[in-house]
């Protein structure tokens, strides 16, 4: 009784989320949670929502009796095995890259085109990028309101953007750094990193491309044309799709931040209809999945330690820009393994679920 859902990366940093957020939903409407993964974390028990799970390894036949798979794995791996999840009758619910752009699959946030999540013909259904994702809400709302027109952004991204190795990574730095007065003569951070064994840049193996401690790094992503990072294309692309809007106006830098969890970005929208502040303001206050924190009088506005663990999507310094005409700065922080992630993908599962 109930439908059977999958997860597959079951022990990687946005699985390990997925079972927190299972863990913390009053009831679930699953018969079963199946766990998967590969061949290395196959067997290990994890415990879901009270109960040992074992993992069970990637193969076509886990999938047998399965109604909802969700992929919280490599491109390459989504790329081969959704299809294949999809054939032994499962919906697949995919957070890697692989099938975003592809127009035979939905790209969903529930908050912006839900209604999506039938329309199917691959039987797969894509989860976006977390950076793209954790604006999607909030820019949804003010489109249906207002009008968007373009969108500016700058990224502030966190570590685990990168995965447990980019969690792994930043502690590694941090430790090798602490107490050290380093940062104050050119190059030293890399000095001291490398004299402490930590990898400093790709090629030593690293999953950032400089040091991220003590630092800022503007790249994410692999190199695309005309020096453009693969993250800011997919900030561009994804945003048209979700907000069904094919020639919005995308400009984005994407910067990694030497924070742990939860991505915050500076966002310049210009609107076709009239805004102000406050209408801005109202409309965002309505929306459930999001908090507005702004009142910088009293030194409230968003930041990625105060979002980071939560649900909701929190959005302030919303200011009229001063040279724009309809024209808003925002400042949005979220969570990026759980709504940029995890609790998206989750929450498009549950309305497939819903859907029957
Ligand atoms: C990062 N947003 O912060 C990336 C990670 O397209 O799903 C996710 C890449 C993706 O590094």
């Amino acid at each position: 009784d109930g439908p059977v859902l999958a997860l597959v990366g079951a022990t990687g940093a946005v699985g390990t989320t997925m079972i927190d957020i299972i863990d913390s939903r009053e009831s679930v409407p699953w018969g079963e949670i199946r766990l998967i993964a590969s061949a290395r974390s196959a067997g290990k028990v994890l415990r879901v929502r009270g109960e040992d799970v074992t993992v069970l390894e990637l193969k076509p036949e886990v999938f047998d009796g399965v109604d909802v798979a969700m992929f919280d794995v490599p491109d390459e791996v989504s790329a081969e095995w959704a299809p294949i999840a999809a054939e032994r009758g499962a919906v697949a619910v995919d957070n890697s890259g692989a099938f975003r752009m592809d127009p035979d699959v939905p790209l969903v946030v529930p908050e912006v085109n839900a209604d999506k999540v039938t329309d199917r013909p691959k039987g797969i259904i894509a989860n976006p990028n977390c950076t793209t994702l954790s604006m999607m809400a909030a820019m949804g709302a003010l489109h249906r309101e207002f009008d968007l027109q373009s969108l500016v952004v700058a990224s502030y991204q966190a570590a685990s953007g990168a995965g447990q190795p980019g969690i792994d990574q930043l502690y590694a730095e941090i430790a090798a750094l602490a107490g050290r007065r380093v940062g104050i003569v050119s190059g030293d951070i890399a000095t001291v990193l490398a004299d402490a064994g930590v990898a400093v840049g790709s090629e030593a193996g690293s999953p950032f491309p400089a040091p991220l401690a003590l630092n800022v790094v503007p790249w994410a992503g692999s190199l695309k044309e005309d020096g453009w990072a693969s993250e800011e294309l997919k900030v561009r692309n994804e945003s048209r799709k979700i907000l069904g809007i094919p020639e919005l106006k995308v400009s984005a830098t994407c910067v990694r931040v030497p924070v742990v969890t939860t991505h915050a970005l500076s966002i310049h929208a210009t609107f076709g209809r009239d805004v102000s502040v406050d209408a801005a303001r109202k409309v965002l206050g309505e929306q459930p999945t999001i908090v507005v924190k702004d009142d910088p009088a009293a030194g409230e506005w968003p930041t990625p330690a105060d979002t980071v663990g939560g649900e909701p999507t929190v959005v302030g310094r919303i200011r009229q820009a001063l040279d724009f005409p309809n024209t808003l700065e925002l400042f949005v922080c979220g969570d990026n393994l759980r709504k940029g992630a995890a609790l998206n993908t989750y929450e498009v599962a549950e309305t497939v679920a819903a859907a029957g």
